[in-house]
C-alpha cells in the first residue's frame, strides 16, 4: 500500500483531525503522495477562537521576547533547510537545487528580518506651537490576520506574511494553497519547537472556496494578507466589502523586459532566460513580454533561443535540473493551452513546447509529470492574448521597438502593473523610463535583487497595498495619534 505523507490542521498547538481529505499530487511524478485536509467552516471558526484567545498574550509579550523566539523559528528551520527543500520540491515541482539556494533560505531569512525590523522601528511626533500640543502615533496589532498563500513559493510567501504578523503582534490563521500544503504543515513542529505559544499560528488546510472563503468572511478576521491570482482577489474584495476588512493583495502580473541596443547583452541574457523560466516561470515578478531594440533584435534572438534550448528540464531531485514540473496538470494544460492558441493564431513557437526534446535529444522526462520546455514566442501582437493575459509558466513572447516613447507606452499597454526590468548603459534614459513605467517595482540592469526594506507590491490589476519593512508594520498595525495639550 502506499504511503501518503499526512498533512493535518494546526489548531491551538495542536495537530487535528478533519473529516475530508484531499489529495495532494507530486507534479514531477503525476501521483498523489499527500493527503491534506478539507477543512471548513468548522475548522475554520476552531482557528479563529484559538488565535482570538491567544491575542491578549502574544500582542502583550514585549517586542524583544517575540522577536527571540522568531529568530528561533528562522534558526530552527535554517537547520532543517535540506529536508524543507526535498519536501517543497516535491510537493511543486521545482528543483531542489532551487528550493535549497532561494526558497527555505529566504523563508529563513524573511522571519529573521521582520523579527529584527520590529525592533527598530520608530513613529513620529510633532509639537504644535499653537495651541501647544504634542502629537504622536503609537501602533497597535489588528488582531486575528488571515494569511492566504499561494503554490509557486509556498514558504518563501508564506514566511513573507507570518514575519512581520507575528512580529507585529498579531495572531493569524494561514491558509496555505491546497496544492502545496507539506511545507507549512511541517513548519507547526517548528512553531512550536521556537516556543510559539499555541493559538498564536494555526493552519488550516482545504480549498480556497471552502476554507479559504470562510476564512476571508470571518467577522473576527479584521485583516487578510493575500497572494495568488487577480480573479480571486476580485471574489475576496467582493466577499469582504460590506466589512471594511484590511486588505493586502498581491496579484499577477504581465512583466516587460526592455532591452535598449546598448545594453550589456553578456549580463542582460542569462538574467532574462533566469527572468523568464526561473521556477519553470511560476514568479508575479517573471518576465512574460520582452521588447528588444530592433538594431540588436536578431543577435539577442539567437542568443536567447540558444540559452532557452540548453536548460536542462527534468527530475527535480537531479543536481543538475535547472527547472521542474508545473504545479498540475490542470495549469500545464491552461499554459499550453495559450502556447498552442498563439500559434494557431500565427505567431511563432522558436522553441520549446511541442518543438524540442531536450539538449541531449532525448525526452529524458517523466510522461506522467507536468512539465513543459522553455518556450519563445514571436511575431505576436500587443493585444494578443498571450500579450495581455498572464500565463504564470515558462513562456516568454519576443517582439522588436524602434524608440523609448514607444517601448514605455507598448509595456504599460497591459491590465498587470507588477513589476519591470530595464536594460540599458545610459543612466538618464534609465531613470527616464523607470519613472515612466506603470510598476510597483522596476529593476534596472538586474532582476529579483529584492530588498525588505524597500516597498513591494502591484499596481493597477497587479494589488492593492505594500509589504516590506515599514510597510508590512504599517499594514499589520492600526496608527493612533494621541494628542496632549500643553497648557
Ligand atoms: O490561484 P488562487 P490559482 C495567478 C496565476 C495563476 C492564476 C490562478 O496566473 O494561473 O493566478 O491560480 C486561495 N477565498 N497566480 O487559481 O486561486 C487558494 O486556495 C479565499 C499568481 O491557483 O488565487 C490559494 O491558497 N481564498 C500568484 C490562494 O488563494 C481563496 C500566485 C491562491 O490561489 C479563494 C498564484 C477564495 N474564494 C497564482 N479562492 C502570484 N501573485 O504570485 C482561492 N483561494
Amino acid at each position: 500500500m502506499t504511503e501518503f505523507v499526512q498533512v493535518k490542521n494546526f489548531i491551538n498547538g495542536k495537530f487535528t483531525d478533519c473529516v475530508g481529505l484531499l489529495d495532494s499530487f507530486n507534479p514531477a511524478t503525476g501521483e498523489v503522495w499527500a493527503k491534506i485536509p478539507d477543512s471548513g467552516q468548522y475548522e475554520v471558526d476552531a482557528a479563529v477562537n484559538a488565535a482570538a484567545q491567544a491575542f491578549p498574550g502574544w500582542s502583550q509579550t514585549p517586542q524583544a521576547k517575540r522577536s527571540a523566539i522568531l529568530q528561533k523559528v528562522a534558526d530552527i528551520l535554517e537547520s532543517r533547510l535540506d529536508e524543507f527543500a526535498v519536501a517543497e520540491s516535491r510537493d511543486q515541482g521545482k528543483p531542489v537545487s532551487l528550493a535549497k539556494r532561494m526558497d527555505i533560505p529566504r523563508a529563513v531569512h524573511n522571519m529573521r528580518f521582520f523579527a529584527t525590523s520590529c525592533l527598530n522601528h520608530q513613529e513620529k511626533a510633532n509639537y504644535m506651537d499653537i495651541p501647544g500640543a504634542l502629537n504622536y502615533t503609537t501602533r497597535l496589532p489588528v488582531g486575528v490576520a488571515g494569511l492566504i498563500s499561494p503554490w509557486n513559493l509556498p514558504m518563501y510567501l508564506l514566511t513573507f506574511k507570518l514575519g512581520p504578523a507575528l512580529a507585529s503582534g498579531n495572531t493569524v490563521v494561514c491558509k496555505p494553497s491546497e496544492m502545496t500544503s507539506v511545507t507549512a504543515w511541517m513548519f507547526c513542529e517548528v512553531l512550536s519547537e521556537a516556543g510559539v505559544p499555541p493559538g498564536v499560528v494555526n493552519m488550516v488546510f482545504g480549498t480556497g472556496p471552502k476554507a479559504g472563503d470562510a476564512l476571508v468572511r470571518h467577522p473576527s478576521v479584521p485583516l487578510i494578507s493575500f497572494t495568488g491570482g487577480t480573479a480571486t482577489a476580485g471574489v475576496i474584495r467582493a466577499a469582504t466589502a460590506t466589512q471594511c476588512k484590511k486588505l493586502s493583495l498581491e496579484l499577477g502580473g504581465k512583466n516587460a523586459g526592455i532591452i535598449f541596443e546598448d545594453a550589456d547583452l553578456e549580463k542582460c541574457i542569462p538574467t532574462t532566460i533566469r527572468s523568464s523560466f526561473v521556477n519553470q516561470g511560476e514568479v508575479c515578478l517573471c518576465t512574460s513580454r520582452v521588447f528588444v531594440q530592433r538594431s540588436i533584435y536578431d543577435r539577442f534572438l539567437e542568443k536567447f533561443i540558444a540559452e532557452a534550448r540548453a536548460i536542462k528540464v527534468g527530475d527535480p531531485s537531479a543536481p543538475d535540473t535547472w527547472m521542474g514540473a508545473l504545479v498540475s496538470k490542470e495549469h500545464a494544460a491552461k499554459v499550453t493551452g495559450y502556447i498552442q492558441r498563439a500559434a494557431e493564431g500565427g505567431a511563432t513557437v522558436q522553441c520549446g513546447h511541442g518543438i524540442d526534446t531536450g539538449i541531449d535529444g532525448s525526452n529524458a522526462i517523466n510522461p506522467k509529470g507536468y512539465f513543459v520546455r522553455p518556450t519563445i514566442i514571436t511575431d505576436v501582437k500587443d493585444d494578443d492574448a498571450i500579450m495581455q493575459e498572464e500565463v504564470f509558466g515558462p513562456v516568454v513572447c519576443v517582439v522588436p521597438f524602434d524608440n523609448e516613447e514607444e517601448v514605455v507606452r507598448r509595456a504599460n499597454g497591459v491590465q498587470y502593473g507588477l513589476c519591470a526590468a530595464v536594460w540599458t548603459s545610459d543612466a538618464s534614459r534609465l531613470h527616464r523610463v523607470a519613472r515612466k513605467l506603470e510598476a510597483g517595482t522596476v529593476w534596472a540592469n538586474c532582476w529579483l535583487v529584492r530588498d525588505l526594506h524597500m516597498p513591494f507590491g502591484g499596481c493597477k490589476s497587479s494589488g492593492v497595498g505594500r509589504e516590506g519593512a515599514v510597510d508590512s508594520i504599517e499594514f499589520y498595525t492600526e496608527v493612533k495619534t494621541v494628542c496632549v495639550q500643553i497648557e
